[in-house]
């Protein structure tokens, strides 16, 4: 086997970098006024880089894995461990790693990602073409309505109508009693009537008695779908609601990889899965899970972690190339954020998201705009000022 290796990893960089939603973004377990995107830049010899990013919401409060040990994870074990290693053999470093780290599916996304981007830069291709190719140019997607207050949530999803931007609204419920929240669903389908596709989701807040009570409400106000009711290890008892209910029930937090993809399968667990690539551990895994939905006839949704432009457009890579999102995306993370932190940004028109084009994952950074947002330079900015009070 010959050892000359065209490109290897040279460097692995990482950033947290804060910015602002455009609003408070309510949901069971965790207001958001900021999000905090992790990325990922890793350098290869032959000068091409990669971008990955690996982000998550609201600290630890909605998985196991923070921002900040997102970070530390690859500073620490991922990065010296591929450093020097072949950066076109993705599947071989990324196989490694798992050796290397267990868990941490965050991270590990982050990283396959930015070596995808980086491959198919050096081959000239949108990473879509390295995962079986296109399928779609234009991927619809969903807006999450979660300001909590009924009258400001119908005045933006009619906004969103008027402009033409979305027409199928997500509402995050959870966070107050079930009969509360079901009167605050059932007013905005009907203000939105059939104009719009409303879903709920509970991010796991209603114990079985109550989503008993809470799905037979929105099953009468009109509601398609309900994103995980239950808390994640309840699995029989969703189970039984996804029996009971012609409602459509999907596994979100319950889907953590692909041993979770093929227990929901086998147990009945869920209708739906929402695919991410986080959750997934990358992109090579979720589109592993999305096999596995495809042979249990599990409905397909693109879900986010609400990330910014670099995870959302590797999303839109792996699901442009999937032959059918029968749900179809929630890919709007950068549209919930004040700043662009893209050259370009993502392009939305007509209800749907424009999948980017160009080799590898399709968009590039605006170095300037990561750096004024990014947490190391934010605490340099500051610190100087604290000494000089403090002096
Ligand atoms: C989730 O639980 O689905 C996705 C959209 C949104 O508003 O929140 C996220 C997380
Ligand atoms: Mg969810």
């Amino acid at each position: 086997m010959s050892t000359s290796v065209a490109a290897r990893i040279d460097e692995v960089e990482t950033f947290l970098v804060d910015v602002p939603t455009i609003r408070p973004h309510r949901l069971s377990m965790h207001t958001m006024n900021s999000q905090c995107l992790v990325l990922v830049m890793i350098r290869c010899s032959d000068g091409t880089i990669g971008l990955g990013e690996g982000t998550t919401i609201g600290g630890l409060s909605y998985g196991e894995e923070s921002p900040e040990g997102i970070k530390l994870t690859i500073d620490t074990y991922i990065a010296p461990a591929i450093v020097g290693m072949d950066a076109s053999r993705v599947a071989a470093v990324m196989a490694s790693v798992q050796r290397r780290v267990k868990g941490n599916r965050f991270a590990k996304c982050a990283v396959e990602t930015a070596l995808l981007d980086a491959l198919g830069k050096r081959l000239g291709q949108p990473v879509s073409e390295l995962l079986g190719g296109r399928q779609h140019d234009t991927l619809p997607v969903a807006w999450t309505l979660a300001s909590g207050d009924t009258a400001r949530d119908i005045d933006e999803a009619e906004q969103m109508l008027a402009k033409r931007r979305h027409n199928i609204f997500k509402l995050k419920i959870g966070l107050r009693a079930w009969d509360a929240d079901v009167a605050h669903v059932a007013a905005i389908k009907k203000a939105l009537g059939d104009r719009a596709s409303v879903r709920v989701d509970v991010n796991q807040a209603w114990t079985e008695p109550v989503a008993r009570r809470g799905i037979a409400a929105l099953e009468v106000a009109g509601v398609d779908l309900v994103e995980q009711p239950l808390p994640r290890d309840n699995r029989l008892a969703q189970a039984r609601l996804a029996g009971r209910f012609t409602i459509a029930i999907m596994a979100d937090e319950a889907l953590h990889g692909l041993t979770d993809a093929f227990d929901i399968a086998a147990n009945g667990t869920a209708d739906v899965f929402a695919l991410k690539i986080a959750q997934a551990g990358g992109l090579f895994d979720a589109a592993k899970i999305a096999a596995v939905a495809e042979a249990a006839g599990i409905g397909l949704y693109g879900g986010t972690m609400l990330e910014g432009g670099v995870g959302t457009a590797a999303s839109a890579q792996l699901f442009s190339a999937l032959p059918q999102l029968a749900w179809g995306t929630e890919l709007f993370g950068p549209l919930l954020l004040t700043e662009e932190i893209l050259a370009t940004p993502l392009r939305y028109a007509d209800f749907a998201l424009q999948v980017p084009s160009t080799p590898g994952i399709g968009v590039e950074l605006d170095m300037e705009r990561v750096a004024f947002f990014s947490r190391d330079r934010r605490a340099a900015r500051v610190h100087p000022v604290r000494t000089a009070v403090g002096a």
